[in-house]
């Protein structure tokens, strides 16, 4: 199955849930009127979009009627997403993997799939021919690096591990030596996220960075949040706790295949100015996805009344 096919069903439930509210407005309304647009309005804040970016679409929605570039009801849908695939393209730009090895910090709470997305990770680049190495740097309990191993050994990884209770940055100080050592090309490490305050955890963040830096300056390369697209907008106050312990260089948004809060991806996007780079969409190792915002607009407002309309029109 392609990218889009695989978005497609993951996306089931949230198309199910907003996507069809939005086209039950549409099919409610022979014309655009302001009782159209607060309806409009009112199913886009229940869909988990966040305020602001319910705010742009709507403003822009209200200039597309009044400039002529959206003349009836059945208008919108494409005009939306166009609107979409243009705020998730916003800064998308891929970064080419130019460091030897690739440190990959993976943070977030408890639950939101950290160990499973490390795991998923490991099998793309292990795909890709590279070398991989993870940390199990999640100390706190012994299951969370047993899960870690079942994954290194599943997808063909080094893991470096210490026993329960041990000092994260000393597991993430090990794994980088010994990445640099066995010429290894990506390193992903992985954390708790369980700490009982934020103090504590930017303290314990701060501390993996560092000894990580005494092995490889410049690393970690990347800091991923990883968030449960599940708890909706809870998903973007979470992340901008994260964004104020450590500096981030990517989402990567679990768990979209058991949601119909899919429209988090554009409050996420509009809200914390950090790319989504890779996007959840089910438990197995090839589930994970890179984001690909026209495919995902694309997938997320195609329907099967709109594709039957659209082949009515041709
Ligand atoms: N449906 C679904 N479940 C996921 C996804 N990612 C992770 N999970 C599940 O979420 C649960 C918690 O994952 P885990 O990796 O242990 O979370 P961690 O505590 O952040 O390390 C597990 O049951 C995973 O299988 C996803 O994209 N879709
Ligand atoms: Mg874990």
């Amino acid at each position: 199955m392609g990218f889009f096919d695989k978005v497609r069903n993951g996306l089931k439930k949230t198309k199910d849930g907003l996507i069809r509210n939005i086209e039950t407005v549409i099919i409610g309304y022979a014309k655009i009127d302001e009782d159209f647009l607060e309806e409009l309005e009112m199913v886009l804040l229940s869909g988990d979009l966040g305020v602001r970016t319910t705010d742009y679409l709507m403003r822009q929605i209200r200039r597309g009627v009044t400039e002529g570039d959206i003349h009836n009801t059945n208008e919108v849908m494409p005009f939306m997403e166009k609107l979409v695939v243009e705020m998730l393209s916003e800064g998308s730009k891929e970064e080419e993997i130019t460091h030897h090895p690739e440190v990959y910090l993976v943070v977030g709470v408890n639950g939101v799939g950290k160990t499973t997305t490390i795991g998923k990770l490991s099998a793309q680049f292990r795909k890709e021919g590279k070398k991989v190495l993870l940390a199990a740097a999640d100390t706190f309990r012994a299951a969370a690096s047993e899960q870690l191993t079942i994954w290194a050994e599943r997808t063909g990884a080094d893991i470096v591990k210490h026993s329960e209770g041990a000092d994260p940055a000393a597991v993430a100080f090990d794994a980088v030596t010994a990445a640099k050592a066995r010429n290894v090309d990506v390193v992903l490490i992985d954390t708790a996220g369980r700490l009982q305050t934020k103090v504590n955890l930017m303290e314990e963040l701060a501390k993996i960075s560092r000894v990580v830096k005494k092995v490889i300056p410049d690393a970690p390369h990347h800091t991923v949040l990883v968030l449960d697209a599940t708890t909706g907008q809870n998903a973007v106050s979470q992340a901008k706790n994260f964004g104020d312990i450590v500096p981030l260089t990517e989402v990567i948004l679990t768990k979209l295949d058991g949601t119909a809060k899919g429209g988090v991806v554009l409050s996420i996007h509009e809200e914390l100015h950090v790319p989504i780079r890779w996007i959840g969409l089910g438990e197995r190792e090839d589930d994970l996805q890179k984001f690909q915002p026209r495919e995902f607009a694309k997938a997320l407002f195609e329907t099967e009344d709109h594709k039957l309309e659209i082949s009515t029109k041709i």
